[in-house]
């Protein structure tokens, strides 16, 4: 049978066949693929989805990142893996006294145009319902951040993002460019959880003593990650060679209405209000 779909249908730009998300939640094949991501991301405290995306939707991605990559912020931070500034009441080596640096190209959600494929999926309510069923905590809502709640980062050689937590509950990330090495994303998933923030063993995942604690994801373009990453640290390692890296990152929240801070907007975006005039 001919596609009938239309091809701005935002379930044209997935492989459909390996990931049912347009789909009613009932349905067996649907229900199945479920199951097994929210088992992957119980177990592992990350849920990969390889080649969820088209090798055509992620070239159209790549190609508007590097379109609008004029436009784009150059996120340049000191900061503790907290987002915070180090507080030197800490002992030395402390986590809460340790600066990572982050240094990425940051395109902000009103610069993604309205036909790129990865905000066309971010606005997808079936897609969010998807992930809200791995995640399995209620109901997920996209993030309500005009600026962040779906960013393009596209990282250089050079550019590297220090160890942190993010601000965000659930954050989704799409593989769109690897660079020719480096730009691996690594992570300890639950490194922390309320109330016990293991202090010690972030000491040694800054230290880089951690060992295989932390799981190392070389990127593969067209996979989509779920991570839960106010709870897992993480980093990515130094880009290496001329090739940009390209992530779309996608910010959910177990609330609705969530935004993140006027400090995070400014350092990751350089400002904190919207452009005025629509992408
Ligand atoms: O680029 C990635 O893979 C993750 C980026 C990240 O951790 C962040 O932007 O908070
Ligand atoms: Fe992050």
């Amino acid at each position: 049978m001919p596609d009938q779909r239309a091809p701005s249908d935002p379930s044209t730009y997935i492989d459909t066949a390996r990931y049912p998300v347009h789909l009613h939640h009932d349905d067996p094949a649907r229900r199945a693929v479920v199951e097994r991501l929210r088992h992957d991301l119980a177990t592992n405290g990350v849920a990969i989805l390889d080649g969820f995306v088209t090798p055509e939707a992620v070239a159209r991605i790549a190609a508007d990142a590097d379109v609008r990559l004029v436009d784009a912020h150059l996120e340049d931070v000191w900061g503790t893996a907290y987002l915070g500034l180090p507080d030197e009441s800490f002992p030395e080596g402390h986590p809460r006294r340790t600066a990572v640096h982050s240094r990425t190209h940051v395109l902000a959600y009103d610069l993604v145009p309205a036909s790129c494929p990865a905000r066309q999926l971010f606005e997808w309510d079936a897609l969010a319902a998807f992930l809200g069923e791995i995640i399995d905590r209620g109901p997920l809502y996209r993030m309500d951040d005009p600026l962040g709640a779906l960013n393009l980062t596209v990282m250089d050689e050079g550019h590297v993002q220090g160890w942190h937590y993010d601000s965000t509950d659930f954050v989704v990330s799409i593989a769109v460019r690897a660079s020719d090495a480096g730009g691996d994303f690594e992570c300890v998933a639950d490194q922390r959880s309320t109330g016990d923030e293991r202090y010690e063993q972030v000491a040694e995942v800054l230290a880089g003593t951690a060992g295989d604690r932390v799981a190392v994801y070389p990127m593969t373009p067209g996979t989509l990650m779920v991570f839960e990453g106010r709870n897992a640290l993480h980093r990515v390692s130094p880009v290496v060679g001329d090739v940009s890296r390209v992530v779309a990152l996608f910010g959910y929240a177990t609330a609705p209405g969530t935004s993140s801070s006027d400090l995070l907007k400014l350092v990751r975006y350089g400002r904190t209000e919207p452009l005025e005039v629509a992408s």
